[in-house]
């Protein structure tokens, strides 16, 4: 039987993926075995509120955010990755870090997100070819200290196209196959409020690249022109979420694999909407690829 007749319905539909940051800002009672417990119990409120994946991370990557040291990302994050794969969730792990992803692989996760496209780290796509997993390839210039400073296009989606499109030749060459890959425009790194919107109207150019596309727009700045009605404070970051819940709607009714989103319920309606009036959108065997089903 071929991976494709294994696919549900579920995997058709664009996916939603939770975010659980564990971050000292996002869960910062307490010590570190409370903090697992808090994004553990995160992560299955996330999947009752109609998650299809949940992409856990151990730092920061906010406009101005220091790297935290690679035991530290380990430390935070692997024992919430094998938690919630454990309780039989998919589950999606964003590093830059080869040495991270490894251990969150082989504690359950199901995907690699890579918000540098494998740039940051030379070990990761030699190690995603290796271990055969499904990848998250993001557009990216620099790491946050300095991103704002590389927000210098011709043309920002025929740019970041090229760009991405150089990732992916780097990734093949390391021997990673092309069903594993999904990309993403990678909205505010390097990118101003104007070229994030710019992304978001080109999903059908980034679509011609031939991959999966994820899109990550949930609470970013660039968000924050149009969240200015009603009570909501648009420097609130969670006040972005009914905009962050529009983009999902237009991410999925444009063929999106899926959006990366903090608050779950608006983005669930989104991909189920944009399942029943447009059909299937392009799936990736992800759990499938991992238990040997190809
Ligand atoms: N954005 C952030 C972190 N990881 N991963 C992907 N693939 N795409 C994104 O747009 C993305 C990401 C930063 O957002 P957060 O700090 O709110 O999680």
């Amino acid at each position: 039987m071929s991976a494709t007749q294994l696919l549900t319905d579920a995997d058709r539909r664009c996916q939603v993926m939770g975010i659980i940051n564990v971050t000292p800002d996002s869960f910062s009672d307490g010590g570190r075995f409370l903090d697992v417990d808090a994004a553990v119990r995160g992560g299955l409120e996330l999947i009752r509120d109609g998650a299809d994946l949940l992409d856990v991370g151990g730092e920061s990557t906010r406009p101005g955010a220091q790297r935290v040291s690679a035991a530290e990302e380990i430390a935070r994050v692997i024992p919430v990755v094998e938690a919630l794969a454990r309780e039989g969730l998919p589950v999606s792990v964003d590093t830059m870090r080869a040495s991270v992803a490894q251990r969150a692989v082989e504690a359950g996760a199901v995907i690699v997100n890579d918000v540098s496209g494998g740039l940051a780290d030379p070990r990761m796509l030699p190690f995603l070819a290796e271990a055969e997993v499904t990848c998250v390839l993001m557009h990216w210039r620099a790491h946050s200290m300095r991103m704002d400073d590389f927000c210098f296009y011709d043309s920002v989606v025929g740019d970041v196209c090229a760009e991405l499109r150089g990732r992916v030749d780097a990734a093949l060459d390391a021997g990673v196959r092309p069903e594993r890959i999904i990309l993403d425009p990678g909205l505010g790194f390097a990118k101003n409020s104007a070229q994030s919107w710019e992304l978001l109207s080109s999903l059908s150019t980034l679509r011609d690249l031939g991959f999966p596309l994820l899109v990550g727009a949930s609470r970013k700045r660039f968000l924050t022109e149009v969240a200015t009605y009603g009570r909501r404070d648009p420097d609130v970051p969670a006040d972005r979420d009914e905009a962050s819940d529009a983009v999902a709607a237009v991410a999925a009714a444009g063929g999106a694999w899926g959006v990366r989103v903090h608050s779950v319920p608006g983005a669930a309606a989104a991909s189920r909407v944009a399942a029943r009036l447009h059909g299937s959108a392009v799936a990736v065997d992800v759990v499938g690829a991992r238990a040997g089903r190809r």
